[in-house]
């Protein structure tokens, strides 16, 4: 297919639909392309040989294997045609890929398999929720489990013949096409499971909660679990214990005083994660946010990043959390490639020592990864000066860089709350100020026509520090159909104490940086022209006019993943 008929295609194909959340491109839904050697494909970051990928679903650990479910298009490069693709590893790092697990076959989802979760029942039985589009083009969940428990691959799932189990009615008044993406469910101690769906009642985004002893039959509860008016659509709610105090994970189920909950949910309306800490009340089935955690507030992931899902890994005792990033290319460039969308390292997810936020860190596996290390010399960066990292891969590595900053009365002052991202885009890395910006140029081009930069800035504001973690896409590609926003958030670190670090995961198309040690994550997806495979090259750098001290720079060469 040409270039010019893929782009008469794409103006003519395009259809916003109004029950699924993805853009619908009818014409281009079985267009095929080969996808073999590309500089964007990623060579760590989990992505299928080749069409379109979003949500992870299901994610569980059985019989010492991870598997992993998410939507895929089996024959094309845009959404649709979704089924449930299937691929296990043994370190959540490499992946072997199996025939796609669940696939339209029954009334009840004839139309599409879309997201959803696994939950162990006793005994060790995985059990899936999965939304089903019916033949009525209705929103319902069903239930499959594994034909054969003794497979470790669990490779064929038998859908239950009682399906749907939960669907709109007339009596419940549930919207038809507002209704998705059951959580993993979690034992109350009355011995009922309880899931969340989902759904909005006008603007009034909702996670409607129902209730089930034998996981067959379902009873919706009066109230949602939580809701908020104005948020629009829930999709993808996700809902987990975290421990008060360390690191460590805990099971769906545990609930008790040494435990906060998260409620997370993707904003349809936004197209961002956004989550609340607080307290679970299982009396009353009801969440209740902390004060200051409002809906609005926090985000998994500031960059590109939607519809994640965590899951309990009961061998590490840790949580896991699974996130899609889709692309900020033109259609026209994925149907060239011939795939779109990817997933982002498996963070370890846990909550902060302040209760406030949670924090994230790449799964240590991904270190094994690394090779040829290269440190540098704890040294000082002046204003203005530029430092190449030499002898790392520049668009396969791992970098990790600490600053420390001495003359904090150089702060440019804010005088009035800004929101991050707006402050990244109105000053991104070339505009200079007291302290910043200063941190890392990745996918740079020799000459600098292209460089995408991840940085900090500070700012005095009411007698305070304000951190700010920038990734600036701008002038990352010399090909301007790209999406190059800019992507902030302010980190919560005390600039006075704390170091102000920068870990960033650096995969041929993707930059996915972590601030103030997992407290700020930003993911971006960039398309180089000229800086691509070894013609990339990587500095860090101080365009403040303040010198700033480099108190740690690790970086490593990344080892590709056998991933397919
Ligand atoms: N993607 C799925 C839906 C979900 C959305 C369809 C979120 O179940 O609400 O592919 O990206």
């Amino acid at each position: 297919m040409t270039m010019s008929t893929i782009w008469l295609l794409t103006l003519f194909s395009v259809i916003y639909g109004s029950a699924a959340t993805h853009h619908i491109y009818r014409n281009l839904q079985s267009v095929s392309s080969d996808s073999s050697n590309q500089p964007y494909r990623t060579a760590y970051h989990f992505q299928p040989p080749n069409n379109w990928i979003n949500d992870p679903n299901g994610p569980l650990r059985y019989g010492g294997l991870y598997h992993l479910f998410y939507q895929y298009n089996p024959k094309g490069a845009v959404w649709g045609n979704i089924v449930w693709a299937h691929s296990v590893s043994r370190d959540l790092v490499n992946w072997t890929p199996l025939d796609p697990a669940i696939f339209p076959s029954q009334s009840s989802d004839i139309n599409g398999c879309w997201s959803g979760s696994a939950t162990l029942l006793p005994g060790n039985k995985p059990a899936i929720l999965y939304t089903g589009i019916d033949s009525l083009n209705q929103q319902v969940q069903n239930f499959a489990q594994p034909k054969n428990l003794s497979d470790p691959f669990l490779r064929e799932w038998v859908k239950s013949p009682k399906n749907p189990l939960m669907a709109p009615t007339s009596a419940n008044k549930i919207n038809s096409s507002s209704f998705r993406d059951p959580t993993t469910a979690w034992l109350g101690k009355d011995g009922h499971w309880r899931v969340l769906v989902g759904s909005k009642r006008r603007t009034r985004g909702m996670a409607i909660l129902y209730r089930s002893k034998d996981f067959v039959k379902w009873v919706q509860a009066k109230h949602p679990l939580h809701s908020t008016l104005g948020s629009g659509m829930w999709e993808c709610p996700d809902f987990f214990p975290v421990l008060s105090n360390g690191q460590l994970g805990v099971d769906t189920s545990v609930n008790g005083e040494y435990v906060r909950h998260v409620l997370k949910v993707s904003l349809d309306d936004k197209k961002h994660d956004y989550y609340m800490i607080g307290s679970y009340n299982a009396a009353k089935d009801a969440f209740i946010p902390d004060e200051e955690s409002n809906i609005f507030v926090l985000r998994y992931d500031y960059g590109k990043y939607y519809a994640s899902k965590t899951f309990f890994d009961d061998g590490k005792k840790r949580r896991i959390l699974l996130g899609w990033v889709n692309e900020s290319s033109s259609v026209a460039d994925d149907i060239k490639k011939g795939w779109s969308g990817i997933h982002t390292i498996p963070r370890a997810i846990w909550l902060h020592k302040s209760g406030r936020q949670l924090v994230q860190w790449p799964v240590e596996e991904v270190e094994k990864l690394r090779a040829y290390p290269v440190n540098l010399l704890p040294q000082v960066l002046k204003g203005g000066k530029l430092l190449p990292i030499n002898g790392v891969t520049a668009s396969q590595a791992d970098v990790e860089i600490s600053f420390e900053v001495s003359k904090l009365r150089k702060a440019e002052v804010l005088d009035y709350w800004t929101d991050p991202q707006i402050l990244c885009s109105k000053k991104g890395s070339s505009v200079k100020s007291g302290l910043g910006p200063f941190g890392l140029l990745v996918f740079a081009s020799e000459g600098l026509q292209e460089y995408t930069s991840v940085f900090f800035r500070i700012f005095r504001h009411q007698h305070k520090y304000l951190v700010l973690l920038c990734s600036d896409q701008n002038r990352s590609s010399l090909n301007k159909d790209n999406d190059l926003t800019s992507y902030g958030t302010f980190v919560d670190v005390d600039p006075l104490h704390d170091k102000l670090s920068l870990r960033t995961l650096i995969d041929h198309s993707v930059v996915e940086s972590f601030g103030g040690e997992g407290r700020a994550c930003i993911t971006a997806r960039v398309y180089p022209t000229l800086a691509i495979n070894d013609k990339a090259q990587l500095y860090a750098f101080n365009n403040g006019t303040a010198d700033v001290k480099i108190t740690r720079l690790s970086a490593w060469s990344m080892k590709k993943a056998q991933i397919h």
